[in-house]
């Protein structure tokens, strides 16, 4: 019941109760940027967020990566491709839990040029 009273009264105080969630602040590479190579892949949190699962996409097919962050909460994490990324437009996805239990999931796209 306590945590209840709480949780609405941290809505009430939040705009849209939007901030309530952590949100992806800022990823490498930057969402939307062209670049000339990847060798991380990261997505920065504003508070810790349980990433679940990660894929990577090139025109709908599925590119290896390897996870560096564990299961636990985190504002940061990050992910390497398993092999140099070839030229083409990616598409990286994620679900996650937000600290108050709800699911997340969000995206983020980038060109790797030729
Ligand atoms: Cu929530």
């Amino acid at each position: 019941m306590l945590k209840n009273i709480l949780t609405g009264m941290i809505l009430a105080m939040t705009p849209l109760g939007v901030a309530a969630h952590s949100s992806s602040e800022a990823t490498t590479p930057a969402d939307g940027a062209t670049v000339a190579e990847v060798s991380e892949l990261s997505m920065r949190f504003d508070a810790p967020m349980r990433i679940i699962s990660v894929t990577l996409t090139a025109s709908g097919r599925d590119v290896e990566i390897e996870r560096a962050t564990g299961m636990d909460p985190t504002n940061e994490f990050r992910a390497m491709p398993v092999d140099n990324l070839a030229p083409g437009s990616y598409q990286f996805d994620w679900r996650g839990m937000a600290a108050d239990g709800h699911p997340m999931q969000g995206s983020f796209s980038f060109t790797v040029s030729e």
